[in-house]
């Protein structure tokens, strides 16, 4: 009785994630295939208290899955996906190789997952650090209205995968021996340079862009038109963002102001508008110093908002604080629980 799941990338920081999202999730699984590259085959991880074991992927892994869910970088799903589906599985995406696809959702479920009866067998899950704007933004945007994001990112070491946090505490270690700090991948693997992130700060995510943005920069700014507004090149909410990778192993952080475009709005409003909000906590006392941190989101679901305050020169214009666990909200949680509600509106074929 239920679903044959496959998760590509299993062994990953995202990967190990999806495995206990799943294992906790709503979604009646009969079973589990752990797919990686050739490296880790034969490798254990446990599902529910069973060891499984990790197989290498080829084209002849999907037969018989109902479910995948994908992590093990975009030229790893463009190749496997479509076999995927073309042997009759859903696949959803936390890669950036479908995102921008017209005909690919992309999905924050508290934000628009009526489209996922939209999908023609692959769903996009966005970039992490958009996923947690989205939940914080969607419900002032719902109750009050949005115009203008400005948004500056402080994004965790976990971001750029296992490989990048493994450096930054090598980093870290070496920096407090008083030891050479090696730097291979920050800001991002392929690029000319190379600087440590331990103990400094690093305004490059990713490749830059012909227009001077980080390709980080430039996902945030199309996927939140393709999230909110449908269309990854529509003007009706102007987007512009910084990101910056900060030496914090998870959990991200962002600065966000926000023009709703409705010189009356109040800070009560704002606050009431996310009170109850699916999906988010607002932790916003600061007199009583109670603000979202890093070190308290990490391992949860929620996205956390604070300092929510009003912008003392622009009327309907706010400044908030938002922080969620980019492995689980913005990545493996997010992932699983599109997952759920494909299961839950029937919208994964039936398992045989
Ligand atoms: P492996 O551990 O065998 O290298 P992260 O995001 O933490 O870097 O993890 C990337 C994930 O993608 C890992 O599970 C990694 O497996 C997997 N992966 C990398 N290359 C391939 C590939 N060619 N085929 C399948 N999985 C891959
Ligand atoms: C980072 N946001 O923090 C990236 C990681 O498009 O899914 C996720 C990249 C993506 O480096």
């Amino acid at each position: 009785e239920g679903f044959t799941v496959a998760i590509l990338g299993a062994t990953g920081a995202v990967g190990t994630r999806m495995v206990q999202q799943l294992a906790q999730s709503t979604i009646p699984v009969k079973t589990v295939k752990l797919l990686a590259s050739a490296r880790s085959a034969g490798k254990l991880l446990s599902f529910k208290g069973r060891a499984l074991r990790v197989a290498a992927t080829t084209a002849e892994s999907f037969a018989g899955i109902d479910l995948v869910l994908a992590s093990a970088g975009s030229t790893v799903s463009q190749r496997f996906l479509p076999i995927a589906v073309e042997q009759g599985a859903v696949c959803v995406d936390n890669t950036s190789a479908f995102r921008m696809d017209p005909t690919v959702p992309l999905v924050v479920p508290e934000v628009n997952k009526e489209i996922l009866r939209q999908h023609h067998g692959i769903i996009a899950n966005p970039n992490c650090s958009t996923i947690q704007m989205m939940v914080a933004l969607n419900p002032i945007r719902r109750a009050i209205g949005l115009k203008q994001i400005i948004v500056s990112t402080y994004q965790a070491a976990s971001g750029a995968g296992q490989s990048g946090l493994d450096e930054f505490y090598q980093e870290a270690r070496d920096y407090l021996d008083e030891q050479p700090m090696t730097a291979e991948i920050f800001p991002i693997k392929g690029d000319h340079q190379h600087y440590p992130l331990a103990f400094n700060l690093l305004p490059q995510i990713d490749i830059l862009e012909d227009n001077l943005y980080s390709h980080e920069e430039w996902k945030m700014i199309h996927e939140t038109k393709k999230i909110m507004l449908g269309d990854m090149n529509a003007s009706d909410i102007k987007v512009t963002a910084t990101c910056v990778r900060v030496p914090v192993p998870f959990s991200h952080g962002e600065s966000i102001w926000i023009d709703t475009g409705k010189p009356d709005a109040t800070v009560d409003q704002v606050r009431q508008a996310l009170a109850n909000a699916p999906g988010v906590v607002l932790q916003d006392d600061p007199r009583h110093q109670l603000y979202p941190q890093p070190l308290n989101a990490t391992g949860t679901r929620e996205t956390y908002v604070g300092r929510i305050r009003p912008d003392l020169e622009n009327p309907g214009a706010f400044n908030l604080w938002v922080v969620a666990d980019n492995l689980l909200k913005g990545a493996a949680w997010n992932t699983v629980q599109v997952a759920e509600c494909l299961v839950t509106d029937g919208l994964v074929h039936a398992p045989a």
